[in-house]
């Protein structure tokens, strides 16, 4: 590529110079979070709790599983961060909330309102101050009950974040039927829905179909769209190892993510001498911004062209006919829409060249043993669903399913993600699950679907919700269409958030509001005397056991379940069926509870739990089983699409993406430094080809406003990026989740599942005159 910046002057840069992923700079960013949070690093107990199988707790960032033996410090830098976070020594009292208006605090940024520290009291928002005032529990519970319980149950919305327990999530939902609602926006409507939807039409499964060892196993592991030496950095030991014992790792990633070029494993005591690290990725391709259906289908078009030289002069085949007969339908369609499509237009959707892409099909046909992995580059684009049923096909056509040391690899994001939707938080549950809900608990559950993020976001656009209650998480930041839709809650009746810090979700209420502070999976939870464990299923379908270890924040702490019983207490009558106070006492009730509802994937809940800690719940896929309609694994791909021109890139606008820095927990920012990127002190920047910095006459350093393209006629714009070059294809362009989400069309979202497309958003750019630069200084120092 040629860049008018020399290769130094790239943010990013990855020259020889470079520090790799990991290192030393991560065990010192691991020490400075617990200093910054005042909670002490050297020789900390609680690090060596955590991810432990038996009285350990989980660790409450990200979902990627513990290996079956865990090391003694069994975690990673953004792991600590995370616990740090939630162990801070800081505090968010009744004294704070009386000397600041809402009003106010919603100027203050995202990372200053949860720096203030743990909720410490449940509180009620005063109309008449514009604060709010502390509450006792009883009072709330009832006065949230009485209101709730007095709405028309289709207009309340129940949102879980997926940090929440398998036994919160399960009461949570119970709760939400008991009430006769089926409006269950979940945050993975905006993460891996995608994933849920499309990879069981492929193989009849919508989780991993791999455990750990099979990456012990692995000659060529593809990673698709996702960042793991942030998002999930103890993946980043596994792709480490593999790499060292010759195995493959292919990356498809519009940015060159740090890590995935190069890392140093800090539990490595080489890599720790010379702080070199060893290349992670064997191949990079820097796929344009929704390229990867080009990309795969073109992998498939080299492997078929290699396989059918190989039939026609009697060579090795290099695709498993055997499997392809014996398990799928759909094949010769796919093969013959792959053979048609021509390179040229491969190339132009994909932004690859044919060579980089042949190279990719060689590493393939070498392997045998195949896995695939993907995140969120796949999952939130308009045709996620369509890119996962190419990774499918990829893997399908090795016969990669259902083979030690291959198979599909969903990385979720939030901890429990995964558990929650397992347990019933969906919008959409089957007649199965429902009736068995019925039978336990005596009630008549909602048969028609409900609500998810994205029709909630629009049921509150029409305002048509009288209430809405928030399980974790911060809904109003993560959405898209904020602004939109955050001017909708005003006019809400009634809006509740339970949540462990302060974000902006709290701010932005309806006409009554409480905040209801929650126990952290960190501290101890007490019942009627006893600990409790809580569950969670990681994202490779292990259930586990988590135990907190710390001393509550605040003795007014309720823990999720006791405050979701609670509120069930007073919005209902009594039912024998449900006794709230019982199954509060003893988390173990909670679980047969769940078991009697979902007793195939639950047997023995508590007797397999407390045998090991942690089991894993059978994925039929492995073992070649396909629980779709016709009993085979399907090759699927979009009929037409890459045939016609329509979403061919093109010169009028660009594609940006939103992604996380290092320093950040999806809407929790824990530092204005994003290290692996080279990105210090902001997040108001923008990544931008070198070459069209030159193309459209800007410099980098220019600040500009991004204004969405969208047909629906709503003018959406954010102003105050500054633009740095970055190595990231023409037209394409990178930004900070959430700084952009109000850019984004809440109607722009995964056609089959509905997911927010975060990482297609169609963009024009204007340079801000020094006018508007001046009014945003301005306001910035007055702020
Ligand atoms: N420390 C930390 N850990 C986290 C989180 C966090 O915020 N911080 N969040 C958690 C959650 S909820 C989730 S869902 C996961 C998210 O983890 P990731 O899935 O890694 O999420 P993103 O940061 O959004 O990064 C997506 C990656 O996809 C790439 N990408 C964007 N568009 C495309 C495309 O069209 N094609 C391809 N091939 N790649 C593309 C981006 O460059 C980026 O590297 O992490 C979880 N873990
Ligand atoms: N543009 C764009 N938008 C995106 C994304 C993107 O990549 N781009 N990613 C999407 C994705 S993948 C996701 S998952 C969503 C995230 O959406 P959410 O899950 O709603 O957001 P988080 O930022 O994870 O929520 C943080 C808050 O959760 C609360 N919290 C933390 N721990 C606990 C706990 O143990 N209990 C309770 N009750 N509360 C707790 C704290 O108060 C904290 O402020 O954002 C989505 N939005
Ligand atoms: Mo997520």
């Amino acid at each position: 590529m040629a860049h008018p910046l020399k290769d130094d002057e790239l943010h990013g840069k990855q020259g020889k110079y470079d520090a790799p992923g990991g290192g030393w700079q991560s065990i010192r960013a691991t020490e400075t979070h617990f200093l910054r949070e005042k909670v002490p690093f050297k020789g900390n107990a609680l690090m060596l709790k955590i991810n432990q199988p038996k009285g350990g707790f989980e660790c409450p960032s990200c979902a990627w599983p513990n290996p079956g033996k865990p090391g003694p410090a069994e975690f990673c830098e953004n792991g600590a961060k995370a616990v740090a976070w939630e162990a801070t020594a800081a505090r968010t009292t009744p004294e704070f909330f009386a000397s600041h208006t809402l009003t106010e605090l919603l100027d203050w940024s995202d990372h200053a309102l949860e720096k203030q520290g743990r909720l410490t009291h449940p509180m009620r928002y005063n109309a008449t101050t514009d604060k709010y005032d502390p509450i006792d529990w009883d009072t709330a519970y009832r006065e949230i009950g009485e209101r709730v319980a007095s709405f028309d149950p289709t207009r309340v919305e129940l949102y879980t974040s997926g940090r929440t327990s398998n036994e919160a999530a399960f009461l949570w939902q119970l709760y939400g039927r008991m009430l006769g609602t089926h409006n269950f926006p979940d945050c993975s409507n905006m993460c891996h829905e995608t994933t849920t939807v499309a990879l069981p039409q492929s193989i009849g499964v919508g989780k991993a179909t791999t455990t750990l060892e099979d990456f012990e196993h692995a000659d060529c592991i593809f990673l698709f769209g996702q960042n793991a030496g942030t998002n999930s950095p103890r993946m980043m030991g596994l792709l480490h190892e593999a790499r060292l014992r010759g195995a493959e790792v292919v990356t498809f990633n519009p940015l060159r993510e740090r890590a995935l070029v190069k890392f140093a494993n800090p539990q490595t005591p080489k890599d720790m001498l010379t702080n070199q690290g060893v290349p992670i990725s064997s191949q990079y391709h820097q796929v344009r911004i929704g390229g990867d259906i080009a990309a795969i289908q073109g992998i498939c078009k080299r492997i078929l062209e290699v396989d059918d030289e190989a039939r026609d002069n009697g060579g090795e085949r290099v695709i498993d006919h055997d499997f392809i007969a014996m398990h799928t339908d759909g094949f010769d369609a796919f093969a013959a829409h792959c053979r048609n499509l021509p390179w040229e237009r491969i190339e132009r959707h994909s932004g690859l060249e044919r060579a980089a892409i042949e190279q990719a099909a060689g590493a393939w046909m070498k392997a045998e043993r195949v896995i695939c992995c993907w995140g969120m580059g796949i999952t939130q684009h308009m045709r996620g669903g369509d890119n996962i049923h190419q990774i499918l096909n990829l893997l399908l056509m090795g016969g990669h399913i259902g083979r030690r040391g291959a198979g599909a690899c969903p990385v979720r994001g939030h901890s429990n993600v995964q558990g929650d939707r397992t347990v019933g938080i969906f919008h959409k549950s089957g007649e199965a699950f429902l009736s068995k809900m019925d039978e336990s608990f005596g009630i008549d559950c909602r048969r028609e679907h409900g609500h998810d993020v994205a029709l909630c976001c629009e049921a509150i656009l029409r305002d048509e919700v009288d209430a809405f209650l928030g399980m974790g998480g911060n809904f109003f930041r993560a959405i898209a269409d904020q602004a939109r839709v955050c001017a909708h809650v005003e006019k809400i009746p009634l809006t509740v958030q339970i949540a462990t810090k302060l974000n902006r979700s709290h701010l932005i209420h309806g006409k009554a509001a409480y905040l209801l502070p929650a126990l952290a999976r960190t501290e101890k939870d007490v019942q009627a005397g006893v600990e409790q464990t809580i569950t969670i299923e990681d994202g490779m379908c292990n259930v586990q056991g988590s135990k907190g270890a710390l001393e509550p924040a605040s003795e007014h702490l309720r823990s999720e379940i006791a405050i979701v019983a609670g509120l069930g207490k007073a919005t209902f009558a009594p039912n024998p069926k449900v006794d709230w106070e019982w199954l509060v006492e003893d988390y173990a009730r909670i679980r047969d509870k769940i078991e009697a509802t979902q007793p195939e994937t639950f047997y023995d809940f508590n007797a397999r739990l407390a045998a090991t800690g942690v089991f894993h719940l059978d994925i039929a896929a492995r073992d070649r089983i396909w629980n779709t309609n016709s009993g085979k694994a399907h090759f699927l791909f979009p009929e037409g699409h890459l045939t016609e021109d329509e979403s061919a890139p093109d010169d009028m606008h660009f594609q940006l993406l939103s992604i996380r820095g290092h320093d950040q927990y999806n809407t929790t920012v824990y530092s204005y430094d994003d290290r692996y990127r080279d990105i210090y002190g902001t997040r108001m920047v923008l990544m931008m080809n070198p070459a069209d910095i030159e193309k459209h006459g800007f410099e980098a350093g220019n600040k500009v406003t991004l204004t969405a393209v969208s047909d629906d006629g709503i003018e959406r714009r954010v102003s105050g990026f500054k633009i740095i070059a970055y190595d990231l294809p023409r037209n394409c362009l990178g930004a900070y989740y959430p700084e952009v989400n109000d850019l984004i069309p809440v109607g722009n979202r995964d056609e089959q599942s509905n997911t927010i497309a975060g990482k297609s958003i169609p963009v024009t750019l204007a340079l801000m005159s020094t006018a508007e630069v001046e009014a945003e200084t301005g306001l910035l120092a007055t702020s």
